[in-house]
């Protein structure tokens, strides 16, 4: 890859937009999309980052404030020192922090994009994606009634969504499932806990075996590897891993001791594209079978999460919805639409290939700064 000669500036935003409708998980309420955004500028060039943090640490212990402590104190600070480096060479320096793997993918999501548009060239083929229509998949919050939820469904199906994803929680699983199955019996569908079990729930985890589920997400402890391990050993029902999974090492720990057979990985959560498509590589070899996961991003992460998905290997349908799904004004142009067969396009412009629309950014921000 190309050399970055020095970054000129990093400006900082903070933006909050309402989502279209409630988002509840058991972790959270969410009725806003609060993001921290990275711009960085190197000749001339405008590279753009979203993290996937949010305000609070309930999915986990980064957050936007500490993302912002992390990236203005130490991880500018690094690349500021820099000159003719590859982002591959910010990578190994980042490796002095440890963890904080959203704050430092934000910056390495926003150098890719200078990169790929120095290149000319869309940032799939920059990381070595070839084009290719993406799956899509949609990730329905816990709601008020079954009626709602089946009427979520429908919608769904009309859009031809090509999986679907229901959050569940303790006491919002065995009976809902059941309703849902019998009302659609041939979608692919799977459900995301979200940590909220143990194995002490042994009992009501093994009857998701009823319902011919694609997998259950994250059932135990967001830190936990070796319990799921366990747990798959019981349950017909493959088990994916979101949260356990925060780098290759966690990956290799996992697939040694089996406690997944899929991974939903979140480009945002384990440090960005580049180590993204290094647990990729793993897991192919692995068997274990992949798809990229989402944070309810706005355009900017939403483009980054289609881009990962035109590397071999994201077999599986992901949390990658239409932009309208979330938000009714996102802050880039053109929102993702689905195609008639449900499939999505990856943007063909160089970089991320979206634009920023700079009167949104101003419309939604609710702090800036410019850091150099
Ligand atoms: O667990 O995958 C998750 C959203 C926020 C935090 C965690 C998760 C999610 C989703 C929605 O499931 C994914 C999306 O549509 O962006
Ligand atoms: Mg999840």
């Amino acid at each position: 890859m190309k050399k970055i000669r020095k970054i000129d500036s990093v400006e900082m935003y903070i933006i909050r937009i309402p989502l279209v409708s409630t988002f509840e998980t058991s972790f959270s309420v969410q009725t806003h999309r609060e993001a921290l955004l990275l711009k960085i500028v190197c000749d001339d060039v405008c590279g753009w980052g979203e993290c996937v943090t949010s305000p609070d640490p309930y999915y986990c212990y980064e957050t936007n404030s500490t993302a912002s402590h992390i990236i203005k104190d130490f991880l500018i600070h690094i690349l500021a020192a820099m000159n003719n480096f590859t982002i591959e060479e910010v990578l190994q320096n980042f490796e002095q922090i440890r963890g904080h793997h959203m704050a430092k993918a934000v910056v390495e999501n926003a150098l890719l994009d200078i990169m790929a548009q120095t290149y000319g060239i869309p940032l799939f083929e920059l990381i070595g994606g070839t084009f290719k229509k993406v799956m899509s998949g949609i990730s329905i919050g816990i709601q008020k009634s079954i009626d709602d939820l089946l009427e979520s469904i429908q919608k769904a199906c009309d859009k031809k969504y090509h999986r679907i994803k229901l959050k569940i929680k303790k006491g919002k699983d065995i009976e809902i499932l059941k309703k849902v199955r019998s009302a659609f019996p041939n979608i692919k569908l799977m459900a995301d806990a979200n940590s909220d079990y143990t194995l002490e729930d042994k009992h009501t985890l093994k009857r998701l075996d009823e319902f011919n589920l694609m997998m259950i997400e994250q059932p135990l402890n967001y830190n936990d590897i070796y319990f799921h391990a366990l747990l798959q050993k019981q349950l017909r029902t493959p088990i994916c891993l979101d949260e356990s999974i925060k780098n290759l090492n966690d990956t290799k720990t996992a697939a040694e001791l089996g406690s997944c057979k899929i991974i939903n990985i979140k480009q945002g959560r384990v440090g960005g594209m580049i180590k993204a498509k290094e647990i990729q590589a793993y897991c192919l070899k692995n068997a274990i079978k992949t798809w990229s996961g989402g944070m309810l991003e706005t355009g900017i992460g939403r483009a980054f999460n289609l881009h990962l998905q035109t590397l071999p290997g994201f077999v599986l349908p992901g949390d990658t919805s239409e932009t309208s799904r979330y938000f009714i004004e996102d802050i880039v142009d053109k929102p993702v639409i689905l195609q008639s067969d449900g499939s999505i396009e990856v943007p063909k412009g160089a970089g991320i290939g979206v634009n920023v629309l700079p009167e949104r950014i101003e419309r939604f921000k609710v702090f800036h700064q410019i850091i150099i």
